[in-house]
Order: structure tokens, then sequence, then C-alpha cells
């Protein structure tokens, strides 16, 4: 059997749900989902190797019709950077949003052709009431999109016929990676999103969305790790709010996300994180 190669991308709106589609694909987790908005923030690759075929997907940042900092600037560009390169572009759209069809990207005549347009409602455990879909896809169809699929990344409804669909209509082509492959991502970064995504679970609604969390240093040595990373706040408030009083914060925060790093490389970890604040580094970037 000959072999094939297919590229997709995932694109969509903030929180549309393209990390939690990517994760469901490759089976595991290597992209950051949290409920806000541009969790993720540079395109991130995962592989699916099956039979005859390889699939490589492109999880994006969330697509902003009106970016207004530098960083959203940057962002949203490159979420559409892809879209020239690959063989089918997946609009993740979330259903479970008032109006969700009206300022998505079906609506801005940004695509020359609609041959390989795939439209993903996403989310549809959220709705109740089963003729809003019947609804959605009769409008989309009508805008001149066949291909749809409905789907609920986190129940994992609807996603093996999603994937099928690609194996089948992906073009004959060598693999460009190994068969065992699953991300592009380097474990630093997978260890990364681990500390970003416990920063948002555990301080919910009292941070904004605008910190990040980088390697300072990662020391290797025999089955132990040492790792010092570095979480970026905006303002002085913030950073007392992910210390907690006497530190209680962060220290439950570094407890789970070290055992989760554990998990993650089957190394002993000690993990050191520190916090620092930059004024407006969304708009020195
Ligand atoms: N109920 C439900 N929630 C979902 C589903 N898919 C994603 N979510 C939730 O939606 C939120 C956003 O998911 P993400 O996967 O981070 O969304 P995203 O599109 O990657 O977001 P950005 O990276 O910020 O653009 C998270 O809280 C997910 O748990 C779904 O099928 N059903
Ligand atoms: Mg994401």
């Amino acid at each position: 059997m000959n072999k094939k190669i297919g590229y997709a991308c995932l694109i969509g709106a903030p929180n549309s749900g393209k990390s939690t589609l990517l994760n469901a694909l490759v089976n595991q987790k290597i992209s950051a989902v949290t409920h806000k908005v541009h969790t993720t923030r540079d395109n991130i690759k995962g592989i699916i190797s099956r039979e005859n075929t390889q699939l490589i997907f492109i999880d994006t940042p969330g697509y902003l019709k009106n970016p207004k900092y530098k960083l959203e600037k940057s962002i949203t560009k490159k979420s559409l950077k892809e879209i020239k390169n690959v063989d089918f572009i997946c609009i993740i759209v979330d259903v479970a949003k008032k109006n969700c069809l009206d300022g998505s990207l079906i609506d801005i005549n940004y695509f020359n052709s609609q041959e390989n347009l795939i439209i993903v409602f996403n989310k549809i455990d959220l709705v109740k009431d089963k003729n809003k879909l019947l609804d959605l896809a009769q409008k989309t169809k009508e805008k001149g999109f066949n291909n749809i699929f409905m789907i609920s990344a986190t129940n994992n409804k609807g996603v093996q016929d999603f994937l099928d669909y690609l194996i089948s209509n992906s073009p004959e082509g060598n693999w460009h990676y190994d068969e065992n492959e699953i991300t592009d991502r380097s474990v630093k970064q997978l260890a990364e999103d681990i500390t970003m995504e416990q920063l948002y679970k555990f301080l919910n609604k009292e941070i904004p969305y605008n910190l990040k969390v980088e390697t300072e240093s990662w020391k290797e040595e025999q089955n132990d790790v040492t790792i010092h990373q570095v979480i970026t706040v905006l303002k002085d408030s913030q950073k007392k709010i992910i210390l907690g009083k006497n530190g209680e914060n962060i220290k439950k925060i570094s407890i789970i996300s070290k055992s989760e790093i554990e998990r993650l490389t089957s190394k002993k970890i000690h993990l050191y994180l520190f916090i620092k604040v930059r004024d407006n580094w969304m708009d020195k970037l």
C-alpha cells in the first residue's frame, strides 16, 4: 500500500476547543487547555500515524477579528499563517456560544477555495436542543460548506469520524515524522504548560490570561531533574495572588506541577518556581 500524508490545521476563535481536540486526536496531553482565552500562543504540531497514513495536526492560537495588543496581533497572525500549506483547513466553532457563526472565520471570506475546508462544530455536549445543531448545519451548508462534523472534544464524541475522513482523504506521499512521534514540542515546553494549567486552575478568576511560564534552567543528573521555571505577570498584585498567604498558593501549585512533570518524564523532579513582574510584556514582544 502506498504511504499517505495529510496536514490539517485547527483554527478558530479563542476557547473554541482546538487544543482539547488536538489532545483527543493524539490521545495525549500535548497542548495546554484552560478556560481562559489565548492559552495557545504558538502553533503546535500533533502527529498520528495509522497504517499507511500519517496526519499532522497544527493547533493554532485563537483567531481574533480585531486584535488590539501587540501579543494579540502576533498570535492572530500565527493562526492564519499555516492555512496556505495544509491539505485540510479545519475551522473549530464553539456551538455553546450564542450566534456562534457570527464573526467566525466562515464569515470573513478569507478563503479562496472551500474544497479543503472542514467545519467542526465542537462542544455539542453543551447543547440540549438538538434542533439547534440541525439548524447550524443547515445554515453552514447554505453558505457553501459541505464538510461538517459535530463533535465533543472533551467526551471524544464524533472525533473518530472526523479522523477517519481525514485519513481517507489524505494525498499520497512520504511520511515526515517517525512512526512513534506524536508532537514537535520539547519536554520543557510540555512542563511549562503543566505549570501554566495549574496556575489557571488554582487561581481561576483571580488572574487574567496574560501570564507566561518559561524554563530558566533544566539540569538532568541520572534520574533526577532540577527545573527552574519563571512565571511572568504584569502587576505586583498578580504576583501576590500567585504567592498566596505565606506562599501557600505557589506551594500547592508547585507540588501538583512537580508530580505531573514526574508523570510526563518518569524522572524525579525538583521544581522551583519564581515570579517576575514585567509591565506590559504583552506590548513589548
Ligand atoms: N463542554 C465542553 N467543553 C469543552 C469542549 N472542548 C473544549 N472545552 C473546554 O473549552 C475550554 C477551552 O478549550 P481549549 O482547548 O483550551 O480551547 P482553544 O480553542 O485551544 O483555546 P485558545 O488556545 O485559547 O485559542 C476549556 O475549558 C475546555 O475544557 C467540549 O467538547 N465540551
Ligand atoms: Mg489552544
